[in-house]
């Protein structure tokens, strides 16, 4: 048995969850793995991986550079530098590319309704259909089927066109706009981007670290203002555009006497229709059948944001409380797609009666049982899925059942859309209290949960920080979860703010940290930034508004981090990110991108310090506009 102390020790240095707190508690004394478990036995972690100084894109290497033993090259000549920008490169395409693959399967499922081939989705949101319709000229004065038809064919054409720019950058300020094509990272086509990218770390192509990591810049605004635009705007044409919703959040939505299922990764379609079946009444009663009072979803990383945002379906947490809600030992099944599903969830899994359900042919997961998902037979598909887990109900081991504290209340829903509704119509409110101080700016805080940063401390500090100084959040991902579950999402939570900003949340009744959405609803922030930028007349640079990644560990924040920079947003990240080895790249994305794209990274792992760097940031452009 673990020593107690030792237990306590590290429930209190890996999480400030406080349900968290007592399922690692949990796991510790039942000796089931977890993911902080997996990074002690990393450790000691390879240096020259760390300063991003290692590599092996060829079977010439893997090389190294060692500079105190003269190892200055690898083996084709590559220095330090370049070793240190293709990683970088390679890390950021990988995740525009997954933002954008995700955003191309949504739009292919538009273009099926659009073509009358299926009876399971349809257009929940005509108005926000007609106006993106009108966006690229496609006529709007006939049926909506035949306008979806046409827009998913335009939004296809984005991920290869040959016009020479993604058409939605064009909702950027003209200033900011024009830096792009100034500095010649406009976006062309989604795809290109990527795969130029790919192109470019091929040994014996990109030789100058800048030159690439320029390339890096155009290939995340193509994800920001194209793939990942393109998800958050089909979606909601597909699902409807979130409004303000009430819900619950953390590990107790978990309900001992109804069978749980929770839905896990990014992509809402398999998702939306298993709310749907869940909701049939047949499927209800098989689960009082089974001896449950009903069935109860709850969401997990952007799914369950997705779901969140929509439906008000209950949130179970972020990134690391996957497997803290699997070792409630009330899950009867974990609906899994795609992006952030730890591999070893069946093993986790393997210790109680939970099923792991993997349902794409991209992320196949070894001991899970795969339904495959297809959006031809998604409502088969989601009513078998809901029929496993009831049928799965009566394994449950009511013995191994933990499901720890009370559910904290959430209000969520907070689409562009939302908030200028919830202005009285227009952005105009906020840009005037900003303007007269009461706001003194914006920040976006995105990102995950990363073991090198305590679950949830960063984003939650850096939050409170900030509201408190009168500073609006805007957030995403799993950072917005992390402050549902510390209360920050409630109009209630006001009362942490500064007077300004509290004064306005109390007018409008809004919370002072606002959940937008999922990690491809990023591209929700750009559209706020652009639309401010747009009514004050200045590039987003100009704007008195920060990005925060203060938790972050995917490649997928890698580009979001970089289309923020790149469209002139000052971000801030928490964990460093593999390129110390490197001094000129780091001097590049901290210093030098302000001289091209007028904005620039900064690292900063204490969210305190964090804070303070955005705040001096944002009065600094408060002061440039003269407000
Ligand atoms: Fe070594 Fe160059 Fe090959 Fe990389 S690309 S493994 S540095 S030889
Ligand atoms: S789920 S990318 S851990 S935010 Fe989008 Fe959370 Fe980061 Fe995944």
């Amino acid at each position: 048995l673990m020593n107690p102390k030792v237990i306590r020790e590290k429930v209190l240095e890996r999480t400030i969850d406080e349900t968290a707190m007592k399922a690692v508690e949990h796991c510790l004394k039942e000796w089931i793995e977890t993911v902080w478990d997996r990074d002690e036995m990393q450790d000691p972690r390879c240096k020259w991986c760390s300063s991003g100084l290692s590599c092996s894109r060829c079977t010439m290497g893997p090389c190294r550079i060692i500079p105190e033993r003269n190892r200055d090259r690898g083996v084709c000549g590559a220095d330090a530098d370049l070793i240190v920008a293709r990683n970088l490169l390679d890390t950021l395409a990988t995740g525009a590319a997954s933002h954008s693959d995700h955003g191309r399967e949504i739009v292919e499922t538009l273009l099926l309704v659009g073509k009358g081939e299926t009876n399971d989705y349809m257009i929940t949101d005509r108005k926000k259909l007609f106006a993106l319709a009108e966006e690229y000229n496609i006529p709007t004065n006939r049926e909506a089927i035949e306008v979806a038809h046409d827009l998913a064919l335009a939004y296809l054409e984005e991920f290869g066109t040959v016009k020479g720019e993604i058409e939605l950058t064009r909702r950027a300020p003209t200033a900011t706009h024009a830096i792009w094509e100034e500095t010649g990272i406009l976006p062309r086509s989604v795809d290109r981007e990527i795969v130029e990218a790919m192109h470019r770390i091929q040994m014996g192509v990109g030789a100058h670290y800048g030159n690439i990591l320029l390339h890096g810049l155009r290939t995340a605004l193509a994800d920001g203002w194209g793939g990942s635009m393109m998800a958050t705007e089909v979606s909601d044409v597909l699902f409807g555009t979130p409004v303000p919703c009430e819900s619950q959040i953390n590990l107790a939505v978990v309900k001992e006497d109804m069978v749980n299922i929770s839905l896990h990764g990014h992509n809402p379609m398999l998702s939306e229709m298993i709310v749907n079946a869940a909701e049939d009444e047949a499927m209800q009663k098989r689960a009082r059948d089974a001896g449950a009072a009903g069935i109860n979803l709850v969401g997990l990383c952007c799914t369950g944001n997705e779901l969140l945002m929509r439906k008000g379906i209950p949130m179970a947490g972020n990134h690391f409380n996957q497997e803290l809600v699997i070792a409630t030992g009330a899950l009867e099944a974990m609906v899994v797609d795609y992006q952030c599903i730890f591999p070893s969830l069946p093993r986790t899994a393997s210790c109680f009666h939970t099923k792991i359900i993997s349902t794409s042919p991209k992320a196949k997961i070894p001991g899970s049982y795969y339904m495959e998902f297809e959006p031809s037979t998604a409502r088969e598909t989601a009513e078998a899925i809901v029929r496993t887990a009831i049928d799965n109900f009566k394994l449950r081991d009511p013995e191994k059942v933990f499901i720890p504290g009370k559910p904290v209340a959430v209000q969520a829903g907070f689409s562009v859309e939302a908030i200028t509704a919830a202005l009285g119509g227009t952005l105009q409110p906020l840009v005037d209290a900003i303007a007269a101080g009461k706001i003194r700016g914006a920040v976006g805080i995105v990102g995950c949960n990363n073991p090198r940063i305590k679950h949830d401390y960063g984003h939650v500090t850096l939050s409170k920080e900030l509201i408190k100084n009168d500073i609006l959040c805007v957030e995403t991902g799993c950072a917005a979860v992390a402050s549902g579950k510390a209360g920050l999402l409630t109009p209630d939570a006001a009362f942490l703010a500064g007077d300004g900003l509290k004064s306005i949340c109390k007018a409008v009744g809004i919370p002072p940290v606002l959940h937008m959405g999922s990690c491809v609803d990023c591209s929700r922030i750009l559209v706020l930034l652009a639309a401010l930028g747009n009514t004050l007349g200045v590039g987003i640079h100009q704007l008195p508004v920060a990005g925060a990644a203060p938790e972050w560990y995917s490649q997928k924040a890698v580009a979001i981090g970089s289309y923020f920079v790149a469209s002139g947003v000052y971000t801030v990240l928490g964990p460093m990110p593999h390129i110390s080895g490197s001094p000129a790249v780091v001097d590049l994305l901290t210093n030098g991108l302000e001289g091209i794209v007028k904005a620039k990274f900064a690292v900063e792992p204490d969210p305190v310090k964090a804070a303070e760097l955005i705040i001096a940031h944002i009065e600094e452009k408060r002061k440039a506009l003269g407000i």
